[in-house]
Formats: structure tokens, sequence, C-alpha cells
């Protein structure tokens, strides 16, 4: 389906991002005091907003100790001030009443408050039980992109140099896993060559597989004023669902789920039938894939072939007509388009096939290595790229983009570590949802899990909250109980946000700095602190010399050396609104374009066109001929709805925090399921009746949003994950199926059946 905008529905799409993005500040109520103004603030601490990863700048006003007042950093290029409902409202996450203050012990069932250095001591002594009676793979750490750098960094380090095993994994799993080893296999390196400024650089922009409106709300912001100054730029969004952020879009495409690899292949197809691609481009800066095989363009013009518009068009649900008008207009000669995506790409089946097709059509184009032109994968969280693709958060990784599989990669890092090389563990280690099962199995003795909450991310939850209960479960968390710390032995109680100092890099390679700026509640310690306490206890104290995280980011850069992922100094970053990796030259200048010179100078002097994909061994980045795939789950006669599911403006993840904040939970107190007003009315459902959602491994119930916030197709239905409530935990129903590449979870496409409750 395509529609040309109207002067009405752009204006009502203006409306809506007035409504989702302010500028200036937000004072606090003070609880004690009554409401503040933020001229009455001690001080203005810098820091970035924790939730999402368009990585706001903010400043944080305080008053005796405590965050009472926000504002949108003026300076910090990523926001110019502006912040969205959540970053607007973000001190009152920190009064919350559910805030964890002492570290709680379970015994007999039931919690009781302890001091930290029994619930250290417990905890160390069960891990090195489990580690001498079954070994080192017995125990593992789960983590997220919400830490600081430091965080990671350090417990990375002590689990695998000390303990000696690679069971370090994280929720950047659930989220950027396909992202990375989309661009691993495509450039040999990880993270985006443009930045956001590629948005106001660029003539055209595609949304695909991401719904900005909600979940990036300040970059859609900068795509509208974008859009407002050059109305004649074409935006063309393409979903499963009718969203919000299709209320600006030129052209809204409506896809058959999962169908999106036969819609870019047959883009690709169009590309070569009429002749948009830049030759020269690809003569020096491409190779063709397929499989192991290396093969060339008439081998894979060949492979498209039956994905040419006409045989697509029925497939994936978009005429063969329109397939045709947004290649030209998206991917024609001499326009500058950038592509974004973000979960509807990564959270499937096929994540990592999907992420090398949207490549490939900027590769084809030449449409990459310049200002506006960029396929640009979008982030979720504030630091999944700089606290775990950085630093070597996950179970396959190393710090500064090394893997675990190379030896001399881990000789390298022993080498910086000053550790002799067999005391980096070779052996994969588990990814989350290997993790999780092996705690189910019993195999997995002991997991330690910060800063994310399982119990209600992962898919086919019933079954992994089992694994968790058999499994000595340490939580660190700023809130209790959630649906992970509930499941706990012990919990830790954690500092958060600006109650501490550390890193973030957000999705555009940009690294910031957080003051710490107010003080904890009750005992809560900085997570940084707590890991710190465990490597002493364990044993492992010459691995983590630290008394600072400054400390920790001074080894780090270590590691940073001779790579292409320089990271800027702490001075500078306390001093700077954001810098972009790579920094070069003694003022530690940033890089606004990766892969292409005057901008990045890891690029050779002499290479052909100022380009070089030097991840690749020949510096030439890689067209992947890649099939359709289809989802393990498919609609049948049983199960015939496809439920896909993701955010909602308002509300953060597993909304510990935003069902904190009344304004956010005034305005969504529950979770709906959205539904098509075909398939309602075929059922006999009315908008507000509660539904039951059945699928093969859990019902839920839920009330049914007919032309609510957003509007499936037939035979779609959505869900926003955020809900704790045992009814709404839309995760119970969803498949744990995983991309056999990248290990990350389907969370796009599970059959379903609905009925009214
Ligand atoms: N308000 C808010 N913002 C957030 C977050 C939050 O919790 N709340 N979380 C942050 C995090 S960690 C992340 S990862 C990002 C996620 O940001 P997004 O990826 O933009 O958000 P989602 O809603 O998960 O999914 C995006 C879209 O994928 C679509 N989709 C479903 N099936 C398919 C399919 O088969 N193909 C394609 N191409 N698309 C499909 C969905 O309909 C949905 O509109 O948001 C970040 N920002
Ligand atoms: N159905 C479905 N499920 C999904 C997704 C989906 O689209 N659909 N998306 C997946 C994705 S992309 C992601 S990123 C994951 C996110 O899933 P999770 O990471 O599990 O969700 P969060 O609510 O962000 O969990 C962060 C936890 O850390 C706590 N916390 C906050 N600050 C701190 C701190 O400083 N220290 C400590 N120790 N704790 C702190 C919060 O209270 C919260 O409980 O969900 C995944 N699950
Ligand atoms: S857009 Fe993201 S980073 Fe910016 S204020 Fe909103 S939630 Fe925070
Ligand atoms: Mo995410």
């Amino acid at each position: 389906m395509s529609k040309t905008i109207t002067r009405r529905s752009f204006l009502k799409g203006m409306a809506l991002t007035a409504a989702l993005v302010t500028a200036g500040c937000a004072p606090q109520r003070d609880t004690q005091n009554g409401p503040v103004s933020p001229k009455e603030v001690d001080k203005w601490c810098k820091g970035v907003c924790r939730y999402c990863g368009t990585g706001c700048g903010v400043y944080a006003g305080v008053k005796n100790g405590k965050i009472v007042a926000v504002k949108g950093d003026p300076d910090n290029p990523v926001n110019r001030g502006r912040l969205c409902i959540k970053g607007m409202t973000l001190p009152k996450i920190l009064e919350a009443p559910d805030r964890v203050t002492k570290p709680l012990i379970k015994e007999n069932g039931k919690f009781r408050e302890a001091s930290w250095d029994e619930a250290l001591d417990l905890m160390t002594s069960k891990f090195k039980e489990a580690i001498e009676q079954y070994g080192p793979d017995s125990v593992g750490f789960y983590g997220s992109g919400q830490t600081f750098a430091e965080e990671t960094y350090t417990v990375q380090k002590i689990f695998r140099a000390g303990i000696g095993t690679n069971n370090i994994d994280g929720n950047p799993r659930t989220c950027m896993a396909s992202a990375v080893a989309g661009m691993i296999a495509t450039y040999g390196e990880d993270e985006p060559s443009g930045t956001y400024e590629d948005i106001e650089d660029c003539d055209n922009f595609f949304m695909i597989g991401s719904n900005m409106a909600e979940a990036h709300p300040v970059l859609f912001a900068r795509l509208v004023a974008h859009k407002r100054k050059n109305p004649n730029m074409k935006i063309v969004v393409a979903d499963v669902r009718e969203t919000k952020s299709m209320e600006i879009a030129d052209y809204k495409i409506l896809f058959k789920p999962s169908m999106d690899l036969t819609l870019l292949n047959s883009m690709a197809y169009v590309i070569l039938q009429d002749g948009l691609q830049d030759d020269h481009f690809i003569e020096n800066h491409v190779n063709f894939m397929q499989g192991k095989e290396k093969i060339d363009l008439e081998k894979y013009k060949a492979f498209l072939a039956p994905y040419a518009p006409e045989l697509a068009a029925e497939k994936c649900g978009v005429p063969a007509e329109t397939i045709r008008e947004l290649t030209h207009v998206l991917y024609g000669k001499d326009v500058k388009t950038m592509s974004v995506w973000c979960m509807g790409f990564n959270q499937r089946i096929s994540g990592v096939f999907v992420n090398n097709l949207i490549h490939n059509l900027h590769l084809l184009t030449g449409k990459i290595c310049k200002p506006g032109s960029t396929p640009f994968s979008l982030t979720g969280q504030p630091s999944a790229c700089g606290s775990v693709r950085e630093t070597g958060g996950l179970s396959h990784i190393l710090p500064a983009h090394r893997f675990v599989a190379k030896e001399k990669d881990r000789n390298e890092l022993a080498e910086i570590w000053g550790i002799d090389p067999s005391r980096m563990p070779s052996k994969p280690g588990y990814h989350t949802i290997a993790m999780f099962e092996a705690a189910c199995t019993g195999k997995l003795k002991c997991l330690w899990v910060m800063t994310t909450n399982p119990g209600q991310s992962l898919p086919n939850a019933d079954h992994y909250r089992e694994g968790m209960e058999k499994t000595f479960l340490v939580v660190s968390e700023a809130y209790h109980p959630t649906r992970t710390s509930e499941l706990a032995d012990i919990v830790l109680p954690s500092a958060m946000w600006m109650e501490k100092e550390g890193i973030f890099g957000n999705g555009e390679r940009r690294t910031q700095h957080l003051e710490a700026a107010a003080t904890p509640p009750g005992e809560a310690k900085p997570d940084f602190w707590q890991i710190l306490e465990f490597a002493k206890r364990m044993g492992f104290e010459d691995l983590a010399p630290f008394k600072t995280p400054e400390d920790a980011w001074k080894e780090y850069q270590k590691c940073q050396k001779g790579t292409a992922m320089m990271l800027a100094s702490y001075d500078h970053l306390k001093k700077a609104h954001g810098v972009l990796w790579p920094v070069k030259g003694e003022n530690e200048e940033e890089t606004r374009i990766r892969y292409a010179r005057p901008w990045d100078t890891n690029v050779k002097e002499d290479a052909v066109d100022g380009i070089e994909f030097y991840g690749k061994p020949d510096g030439r980045a890689v067209i992947w001929a890649r099939p359709q795939v289809f989802p393990k789950e498919m609609p049948d006669a049983e199960y015939p709805i496809c439920i896909t599911t993701g955010r909602m403006l308002e509300h953060w993840h597993t909304g510990t925090m935003t069902f904190n904040v009344p304004e956010l939970k005034r305005i969504a107190p529950e979770m709906v399921v959205d539904m098509n007003a075909e398939d309602a009315a075929r059922l006999g459902i009315q908008d507000g009746d509660l539904v039951n959602i059945i699928s093969r491994r859990a019902t839920c119930k839920m009330k049914a949003a007919i032309n609510g916030r957003s509007k499936p197709q037939p035979g779609v239905v959505y869900v926003s994950f955020h809900d704790p409530n045992m009814d709404r935990m839309i995760n119970r129903v969803m498949l744990d199926s995983f991309d056999p590449g990248s290990k990350q979870p389907d969370y796009k496409a599970s059959a379903v059946r609905i009925e009214k409750a």
C-alpha cells in the first residue's frame, strides 16, 4: 500500500512530534519541599538520559544531594536541549518507594535484610563452591546495555581471566546481536559508518523495522525538523502495522510479517534491472558472496531473479509498481539516502540476513561513506554499543571489537593485562538463551544478573523463569520486587543513573560521561563497587586494581590502542558533550564518517576514492546473496494470527522505572493488544473487551484496542512488553526461536489464537 502525504497528515505528524518531544527544563516535585524551580538548585551536573540509545545529553539539577530537576543539554549535538517525555521525568525514577536500599537474602522462600558483608560472602562462597565442584563454566554473568562501560569491562575481565569462563552475556543479545553479526559479515567491523547528522544531510529517508516516533523520539523530532525545512524530501516508512512513525510518511508501506527479505531483495533486483547501481563503487569497493562462496555480479543477478517485483509482490504484500517506485525514490541516482532499522530487523530468526540485505542496497548504489548517504542501524539501549559491544560484554567477543575465537586477539589482551595467555579461556561461553537453558537443565549453578530483568524480558518466559529459580541467582537491582529479583537468592541494592559516575556510548559511536550527582538511597551501591568487592572476595583483586571508574577506563583505553576503535580520554569526556570514536591526534578529534577519508584516518592514504572497508582483508565490503527465511512458527489453522511485540513511547522495557513515574503510568497504566478492526469484528471483539491471547506456551489476558496506538494489518496483533502483570506479561506467550548466526531471539513473530475472554 502506498500513500502520498497530504498537508493535513503532515501537520498531524508535526503536532505529534510536539507532544513527544519538548525543549527546555522540567522542574520536578521535591517530595519534601514542594515544587522547585530550576533556578533554585544547588548545581547542575552533566550527564546523559538513562533510557534509549539516542543518548540525549542532560543536566541534572541537584538540591541537598538529590536530583530534583532535569533539562536537555543545549550543547549536546544529539538533542540540542530537546528531551522526550521519559527524559523530562527522569528524576522521578530515583525517589520511588520500591527502591531497594539494603542487601536481601532469601531464606525458606522469604527475603530478609542482610549486611553487604554477609550478602557478598554468601555470594562468593556459592560461586567458589560451584567452580570447585563443577568447573568455571558452571557460573555465569548476565549483563546489560544499560550498565556503564567501566562496569562491563571490569566484570568480563574477572570472569574470563579470573574465573576462566566466557559465560558473559547480556540483554544486547536480545537486541543488537543480529546488527553486530550483520555488520561484521558485511564490513568485518561492528558499529555504523554514519552518524545522526546524516538525518540532516539526507535527501530521502527510509525507516523499516523501526518505530522511531516512539522508540527514538528525539531523533524522530530531528527528522521532522528536516522535513519541515525540506518539504520535497521523501520519507518512506515500512512496517507490519500502521505506527505513529507513519504519520509523517510520504509512503506508508505495510508488508507481510517477516517478508521484508523478499521486499529488499526485490529492491536490489530493481536497482540492477534499471541501472541504478554505481558501477565504479561496485568495481572498487565490493565483493559478492553466497554462503561460503565468492560469486560475481552475474551470479548475484541470477540469485535475485525469483525476487523480480512481479514475483515478489504477492509474497510480501507490496504491489510491484510500488516496489519499483520506492527503489527509484530511495536508491535512484544522485539522491542521498539514509536508511534506518532497529528491532523489526534484528529480533528475527533471519535477523543477520535482513541486516545484510539493507547494507546491500547502499553498497550497490554507493550510498555510503558520504554525508547523508548511509545505512544506519539504530541502537536500543543507552549503552549497548559503549558498554557491551565495545567492552566485550557478550560471550563471543572481547574488549575493543576483538573475538574470543581468535587466538591472536586473546593473546593481545593477555599481554595488555599482564597475564599468561593460558588464563584466557578459548571455549565460547553461553549465549543468552543457552545460558538460561543451562540454568533450566541444572548445568549453570550460579548466575549473576545485573541491570536487566530477564524474568520478564526473555521469550518463553515461564520456562526460563523455572531455570532462574533452580540456579543460585544473584540480582543487582535498583528496585524490588521485579520479575527477576523475586526469583533471586540474593538481591544487591544498586545505585542507578546519576547516583554514580560512568561512561555510556550511544548508537552513533558517541562516548559520553555522566557525573555522579546524587546520593543513592539507603545502602545502595554502584554496580562498579559491587564488581570490585566480588573480585576481591574471589581472589582476583590483581585483575581489578581500580579505585575509581576512571582507573578502569584508563586500562580499557590500553586495550583500544592499535585498533580501529580508539575512544576519548576521561578528561576529554568530562568536558565534552560526547565524542564520536575513533578519536585521532592529540586533541582527540572525533570521526564523522567511518571507512572514508578525510574523516577516518584508519583508511590508507592511497585508498581508491579515499574509501577502505578495513575490517575486511582486501578492504572490500560484501554484498550478500541471502534468501527469504520464514519464522519458525507460522500462523496455521489452530493458531491463525501472527503476534508481534515491541515498545510504546511512555514506557521502558519491563516498566520498573516508568511505572514509577505517575505522568507516564497515567497515560498507559496497562498494556493492551492492538488488533485490526476486521479481525476483531470477525471474532466478535469490541474495543476494550478482555481477550485471551493463546499460544502453544501460555495464555495472556488483556484488553483489546481497535484503532489504538497502532493499527496492525489483518492477521497481525501487537503487544508492548512493558507490563509486569502475569496476565499481561506477553513474553510468556512468545516463542524462544533464535537466529542461528547471531543467537538473537525472534520477538517479532509467534503464532497465537485470540478469543474473547
Ligand atoms: N519508549 C521506549 N523507547 C525505547 C525502548 C523502550 O522500551 N521504550 N527501548 C529501547 C530499545 S532497548 C530498543 S532495542 C529500541 C527498539 O526500537 P524499535 O525497533 O523501533 O521498536 P520495536 O517496537 O521493538 O519494533 C520496531 C517495529 O518492528 C516492527 N515489526 C514487527 N515485525 C516486523 C517484521 O517482520 N519486519 C519488520 N521490518 N518490522 C517488523 C514492529 O511493528 C515495530 O513497529 O527502542 C529503544 N527505545
Ligand atoms: N516481547 C519482547 N521482549 C523483548 C523485546 C521485545 O521487543 N519484545 N526486546 C528485547 C530487548 S531489545 C531488550 S534491550 C530487552 C530489555 O530487557 P531488560 O533489560 O530485561 O529490561 P529493563 O527493564 O531495561 O531491565 C533493566 C533492569 O535494570 C534495573 N536498573 C536500572 N538501573 C540500574 C542500575 O544502574 N543498576 C542495576 N543493577 N540495575 C538497574 C531496572 O530496574 C530494570 O529492572 O528486552 C528484550 N525483550
Ligand atoms: S529520546 Fe531517548 S535518550 Fe532522548 S530523552 Fe527520550 S528516552 Fe531519553
Ligand atoms: Mo533493546
